[in-house]
């Protein structure tokens, strides 16, 4: 009997029904890589029903967004920590990471001690994030979740708030892996800057923060959780630990990785 397999970018549809003479059939079409593939396995159960066992069980990447001083970093460290205490592996990340050379450019950038043209610091921190894509990878299929206080939406958005074209500061970011899920912390510009330690760094001026906050508008999709940053952080804290068990737990099962921004 013949057995009929769609897939799609992200999850497969059955087509077929009982296994007869086939237990085990593989499929995996490489036009995407092994990102759109899924792994199919089709075993012969007893009562004649094929059994699809997925092999995409992986830790999640959840990503937190939002303006400078809205409360991501807080948030990542507790929700880490949380989800540490339930006996799941999970890794607070940051981006940009400063340990790397080319953090160090940006830091030294972003503490106002280099100059550097408005392009090539975009470059710069994607290239921050390309060093660490591999190793993103093999945390999340080891099954390690990786909470990430900052991903490519910011870099979309700080850059084009300078004015640099928007598509153009998508691109360098195409093909970095997706986040799973993305929180964004909402927080009015103006709020933001009365918090403590306001100021400090290139970008942290009220009037460039509003250009960020319409940025992150034009970003935002509606897969994005976006959670009152104002609430009381063990509000916040709620929303967000409820969400991002609800997401591991979905890439435990099985959950191919997808890429940022290909179609
Ligand atoms: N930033 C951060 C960018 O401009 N592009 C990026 O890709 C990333 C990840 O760096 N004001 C900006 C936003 C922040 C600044 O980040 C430093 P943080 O989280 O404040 O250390
Ligand atoms: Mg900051």
């Amino acid at each position: 009997m013949l057995h009929v397999c769609c897939i799609s970018s992200s999850r497969f549809i059955k087509l077929g029904s009982a296994a007869t003479t086939a237990s085990f059939f593989s499929f995996s079409p490489c036009s995407f890589g092994e990102y759109h593939t899924a792994q199919i396995r089709m075993e012969k159960a007893q009562n004649g029903h094929v059994d699809d066992v997925n092999t995409d069980s992986r830790g999640a990447c959840i990503v937190l967004e939002g303006l400078d001083r809205s409360g991501k970093t807080s948030q990542s460290t507790r929700l880490v920590s949380y989800l540490e205490g339930l006996g799941h592996s999970a890794e607070l990340w940051r981006f940009p990471d400063r340990t790397t050379n080319v953090g160090q450019m940006i830091s030294s950038y972003l503490s106002n001690e280099s100059q550097l043209d408005d392009h090539t610091v975009h470059l710069l921190f994607s290239a921050n994030r390309w060093e660490k894509r591999s190793s993103m990878e093999k945390k999340l299929k080891a099954g390690t979740s990786l909470i990430i206080d900052r991903y490519s939406f910011s870099e979309v958005a700080f850059s084009s708030a300078k004015g640099l074209d928007f598509d153009w500061c998508k691109a360098p970011e195409i093909g970095l892996l997706a986040p799973d899920l993305v929180l964004y912390l909402d927080i009015p510009p103006e709020k933001a800057a009365e918090r403590g330690g306001y100021g400090t760094e290139r970008y942290e001026k009220l009037e460039f923060q509003r250009k960020v906050a319409d940025c992150y508008k034009v970003l935002r999709d509606p897969s994005w959780k976006v959670i009152v940053a104002q609430l009381p952080i063990e509000e916040i804290s709620k929303q967000v630990q409820e969400v991002s068990l609800e997401c591991l737990k979905q890439c435990r099962k099985g959950k191919q990785l997808s890429l940022l921004w290909s179609s």
